[in-house]
């Protein structure tokens, strides 16, 4: 590293002051390589040996809702979108206050976001309230404000109380007698469910995008298995969790081998009921009765055991990596995982949990995402062989010699890396967030001017 000048020495200091959670070990702090000097080979980035690739997180959330007498509000809906409803607004959370007004758990959203609108089914708040992301935390206690109460109240007499009838769309019917009405239960026959939470969002897709060759490096196209995902967490008018949803098709096939995918949930594997909608064809999945995974200590779902039976592979072509190779359209899998019992947010974590590919139909080579750790059936005699720098003391895993991971989480759209061409040479800003620990180009992967190099790239 070159000699700090007086300026930057105090500045590194007032970073690490103010920066002191977020800057573990200042002794790996690598400066940021903001230039757009072109590095053509990935091997050859300074990557903070840190650093988890994240570009989301999570954060907790913790609402208390109040009316416009400044009392609690219980049994009102509220919903997290992740931008205004009228600008493109995507649902990620949903649930019902408690009896002190309250609502609680989890989301994960892009580390550069500051602020939520948050969507409350009472008259005493007419739009969406804007709620600030404070470190990792959505905490607030919002009190109504809305005159229009009074108007709504003398045209309809119930609306006088701390009470459902208070809801924007004055729907009284409860068909399945769950507490939700009809207009708010996402499942209005149905007294066991009655939210649906979605991750990245209900109208968008994330990707998880793998390199196969673990634990060597490959080429980092980046392409060689790329899973659509789509996740709903169900849960009932306890806002406790009842069901794991997920919907997952097969974006790119761009190597030769045949490759799985599943993913692994914090709980135990009796804590399922049943698992439905798994696409397992080969044979070298062992199953429990409740379709979870065989010999695992925590609930595991392959979702399928060969991406090619969701999206088949042109005669001649791996599946839309190559320029000019014929479109292939994946099947969408929507795979069901029921509890046997609701279970708390806090205790399910969130999606997309901890999800991992299995290459070449050979069940102990497991990758996962950057320092995630493996499940029971992964050999763990591959880890530190090869190009694989995994320190289990440490909790670093999947990344290599050079502090590179074989599989990214990008929570969005995600073209896709064409053949042979490393990430670094399709977006453009990879290097710098990269380089910099994810402290600058958080947004490498959008479509912003001189963020891509769309000649190799696919949009399929
Ligand atoms: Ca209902
Ligand atoms: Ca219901
Ligand atoms: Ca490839």
């Amino acid at each position: 590293m070159k000699k700090l000048g007086i300026t930057r020495t105090v500045f590194l200091g007032l970073l690490i002051l103010v920066l002191n959670s977020c800057v573990k070990e200042i002794d790996d702090y690598i400066e940021p390589n903001i230039s757009n000097a072109p590095i053509t080979n990935i091997n050859s980035l300074q990557i903070p040996g840190n650093f988890d690739f994240t570009i989301d997180k999570k954060c907790s959330v913790s609402i208390q809702i109040k009316g416009n007498d400044g009392l609690p509000l219980s049994n009102v809906i509220v919903e997290l979108y992740n931008t205004e409803k009228g600008n493109g607004g995507s649902l990620i959370f949903k649930g019902v206050t408690n009896v002190n007004g309250y609502i609680s758990g989890s989301i994960r959203v892009l580390k550069s976001l500051t602020q939520l609108p948050l969507y409350i089914d009472h008259i005493d708040f007419a739009d969406a309230v804007t709620i600030p992301i404070v470190s990792n935390s959505v905490s607030v206690v919002i009190e109504g404000s809305n005159s229009n109460r009074q108007k709504a109240s003398l045209q309809n007499p119930t609306i006088n109380s701390h009470n459902n009838f208070a809801s924007k769309s004055n729907g009284i019917l409860d068909s399945d007698g769950d507490g939700i009405v009809d207009e708010n239960d996402d499942y209005p026959n149905d007294a066991l469910l009655a939210f649906n939470n979605f991750y990245p969002s209900q109208n968008t897709y994330g990707h998880i995008a793998f390199e196969d060759l673990w634990p060597y490096r490959g080429d980092y196209d980046m392409n060689d298995l790329i899973v659509g995902y789509r996740y709903n967490t169900i849960k009932n008018s306890n806002n406790d969790v009842v069901a794991i949803q997920s919907s997952l098709y097969v974006k790119s096939v761009g190597g030769s081998y045949i490759n799985g995918f599943g993913f692994e949930l914090p709980i135990d594997p009796n804590d399922i009921s049943m698992v439905i909608g798994s696409n397992l064809q080969e044979g070298y999945i062992n199953l429990n009765s409740n379709a979870t995974e065989a010999g695992q200590s925590k609930a595991v779902i392959i979702a399928f055991d060969n991406a090619l039976n969701l999206a088949p592979r042109p005669q001649g072509y791996y599946v839309n990596t190559q320029i000019g190779s014929p479109i292939v359209v994946s099947d969408t899998i929507k795979i069901t995982a029921w509890l046997t019992h609701p279970i708390s947010s806090s205790a399910i974590g969130d999606a997309p949990f901890n999800p991992f590919m299995i290459s070449n139909k050979r069940r102990g080579y497991e990758i996962h995402l950057p320092n995630m750790p493996p499940t029971n059936l992964a050999d763990q005699s591959l880890f530190n062989t090869g190009n694989d720098k995994t320190n289990i003391a440490l909790n670093r895993y999947y990344l290599s010699d050079k502090n590179i991971p074989w599989a990214l989480n990008i929570p969005d759209e995600y073209p896709i890396v064409i053949e042979k061409a490393q990430i670094i040479e399709a977006y453009l800003k990879f290097q710098n967030w990269a380089q910099s620990g994810g402290v600058i180009n958080a947004d490498w992967y959008k479509d912003f001017p001189g963020y891509r190099n769309t000649s190799k790239l696919l949009f399929r």
